[in-house]
């Protein structure tokens, strides 16, 4: 009878450790073994900053059940990390019915930091303008909880008229410039862009266009020693490709692919951020269970490595992930 328990009792307590937990509440840890590094739930859309000591990763919640091919999300998800391999996993701190003018659907998203206060800037399908719209919650903490930050959209189709699709309102990146500007990119086939007043809630100037080739999603901005870079999904299935620019307003240069295709996921959503000495690619691929796929997506994290010149060499995907470096 001991024999039997003890094996049970310990192999638990090693799990417990290792393998984020379902219905997870504050703070539940754990350590991946490679990529996909969220191995409990389906997860989408990655976006990530750095705050104090830590990175916070904000992602979607694939939910779509096996055999729905299409997506599925009600809520978004946020994961801490000291070091980008022990990672702990929070309340859920936002979800789409948190938008009262909003009809559902917890598509890519963003959080900043300004003031002390964290801004995320979501994507989301409204109520009673006809399709996609951008929301933004704001919370004193980076783990929340977050509330509606202006009881209406920031950005709704209507507001945004290059394009008849209503879906090209999604994927907001932000970024706050040198100069304490803040500037918001989003889109979908059209790569748009606008300032946002020092409250974080307003435009504060005209929309304008970026033109990029082949654009189809997923705009990441980020500035780096002298240097700004727009990466973005091109193409569909989905390679990530980036240009650079010495100015927030171009003009920008298109430097290429820096993702290949996952493979098993249309999409490949990323977020690039440097932590403590290295740089991070942060995506999505199909690559969780024999279920996972463009609808029941999974997060990754590789290495990202800049050449001396600035540009970014293309980013290798690995099933180990970060724990060896190369
Ligand atoms: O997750 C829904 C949508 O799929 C996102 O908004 C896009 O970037 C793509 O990943």
């Amino acid at each position: 009878m001991i024999q039997t328990i003890k094996p049970l009792y310990l192999t638990l307590l090693i799990c417990s450790a290792v393998i984020p937990l379902a219905g997870a509440q504050e703070a539940v840890k754990f350590k991946p073994a490679g990529n996909p590094i969220i191995k409990d739930k389906y997860t989408a859309d990655p976006a990530a900053f750095v705050y104090g000591d830590s990175v916070y990763l904000y992602t979607g919640h694939d939910q779509a059940p096996k055999g729905k091919e299409f997506y599925e999300m009600h809520e978004w998800l946020c994961y801490s990390s000291a070091d980008m391999l022990n990672w702990k996993e929070h309340k859920v701190p936002l979800r789409a019915k948190d938008f009262s003018w909003a009809k559902g659907d917890s598509w890519a998203s963003q959080v900043i930091e300004r003031d002390g206060k964290f801004y995320w800037y979501v994507s989301i399908t409204h109520n009673t303008i006809n399709g996609k719209a951008i929301g933004v919650a704001v919370s004193d903490s980076p783990t929340g909880p977050f509330k509606d930050a202006l009881g209406k959209a920031l950005i709704t189709n209507d507001m945004t008229t290059d394009t008849k699709i209503s879906w090209d309102d999604i994927d907001p990146s932000v970024i706050i410039d040198q100069d304490g500007q803040a500037y918001l990119f989003w889109g979908n086939t059209r790569c748009y862009y606008a300032k946002l007043k020092k409250n974080m809630v307003e435009l504060d100037g005209p929309i304008q266009t970026v033109s990029l080739p082949e654009f189809t999603e997923a705009p990441w901005i980020h500035y780096r020693k002298g240097w700004y870079y727009l990466s973005y999904a091109t193409q569909f299935p989905e390679k990530i490709a980036y240009a650079m620019s010495k100015n927030i307003n171009g003009p920008w240069v298109y430097k290429g692919i820096l993702n290949e295709i996952a493979g098993n996921s249309n999409t490949n959503h990323q977020a690039i951020i440097d932590f403590k000495g290295k740089s991070y690619f942060i995506y999505h691929n199909g690559g969780l269970n024999t279920d996972g796929g463009s609808y029941r997506r999974s997060v990754c994290i590789d290495h990202l490595y800049y050449n001396k010149d600035g540009s970014i060499k293309r980013v290798i995907m690995t099933t180990e992930g970060i724990a060896k470096s190369r």
